[in-house]
């Protein structure tokens, strides 16, 4: 597996200086900040980015993420559109020797948490996920923001982007997942290039709105109806186990083959639906990362791997889940798993 460690762009507190020196520290996962939602990245643009790392030492491996415009997940009459900018995108990616594309399909909102520095017992924080809590905000009082939301959207607009799901079944949402790995797999496959979906986070309806990409039988059904190894998932530990009630490992068996990234995250569960992100030790969260890692190194896998968020830990301040300290000790105990399973 090839440790890799998202990194920001030149606005990210963290530095490629201090990436590069966690041990065995090989990919930088990134990204085309300042493109609005479904524009073509241009080449100069994903080229220079891809310099930059390169002059650090480290290899730019996985795109995180490719953004799908909304009308996309709508099923909106201007989706094709948007469907040939992103084959477009693919294509400089590939020119750019990218392999690796990670997206999402959450209608409106990416992750979402109750609360962005929850204490610890040990005296740090982590991202924290209440349903109760989350059930009483309304995402449309603006008043809401968190760092992996689109700010773009005007209170007006997000108020009938939302109303316009209430008539998209999860069923639908699926279709136009379908529908849309139906035009891109194709190019995918000329370029080369693999797509990992990543999973809904949480992997249930919030606000509301539908999500598709949240269990085996989903994950399973999307591989089958495109059945190219180019369409693939980002199995992502902490998104997927979330849910007491998802099967890991069956995800894992369902994927063979398919999974084209994974991101490495420890939660607490702490009630039905409510999880606090813990530091990636098996003795402190839920999830039996040791198991995870013998199960994806037994199915085959050998792709890029990332710690997914990390506490903020030793007085840290910065993007919430994006801080350095507690990612590199992530990074250091996956190797070390890794190194034993090899
Ligand atoms: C959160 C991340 C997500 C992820 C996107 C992938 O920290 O795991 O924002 O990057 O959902 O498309
Ligand atoms: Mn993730």
């Amino acid at each position: 597996m090839e440790m890799s460690f998202r990194w920001y762009g030149e606005d990210d507190p963290v530095t490629l200086e201090q990436i590069r020196q966690i041990p065995d520290m090989r990919g930088i996962v990134s990204a085309v900040y300042d493109i609005p939602a479904g524009e073509v990245w241009p080449l100069e643009k994903i080229e220079k980015l891809k310099q930059t790392v390169e002059a650090h030492d480290l290899k730019l491996n996985v795109i995180e993420s490719v953004p799908v415009h909304e009308d996309i997940k709508m099923g909106a009459p201007s989706r094709d559109g948007w469907i040939e900018n992103y084959k477009e995108t693919l294509r400089n990616l590939s020119r750019a020797g990218i392999r690796t594309v990670c997206y999402n399909f959450m209608p409106v909102f990416d992750w979402t948490r109750s609360e962005l520095g929850a204490p610890l017992p040990d005296g740090s924080n982590s991202l924290k996920y209440d349903e109760e809590t989350v059930q009483h905000l309304d995402p449309l009082s603006g008043e809401l923001t968190l760092p992996g939301w689109d700010l773009s959207y005007q209170t007006d607009d997000l108020r009938k982007i939302m109303d316009a799901y209430q008539s998209i079944s999860e069923e639908q949402l699926m279709e136009n997942l379908i529908y849309f790995l139906e035009q891109v797999v194709p190019t995918a496959e000329e370029e080369g290039v693999l797509l990992a979906i990543h999973p809904d986070d949480p992997p249930w309806s919030i606000f509301g709105l539908p999500r598709v990409v949240t269990n085996k039988e989903n994950v399973e059904y999307m591989l089958r109806r495109v059945d190219s190894p180019n369409n693939g998932i980002t199995f992502c530990t902490g998104s997927y186990g979330a849910d007491p009630e998802n099967d890991l490992s069956g995800i894992i068996e369902a994927a063979k083959g398919r999974i084209h990234f994974v991101h490495a995250r420890n939660v607490k569960w702490t009630g039905s639906r409510s999880f606090q992100e813990t530091s990636h030790s098996i003795k402190e969260g839920s999830l039996d990362m040791t198991a995870l890692l013998q199960k994806l190194h037994e199915a085959g896998f050998s792709g890029p791997i990332r710690p997914d968020h990390g506490r903020m830990i030793w007085g840290e301040t910065g993007r919430p889940g994006y801080g350095l300290y507690d990612r590199a000790l992530g990074a250091a105990y996956l190797n070390g798993i890794i190194d034993t399973l090899q």
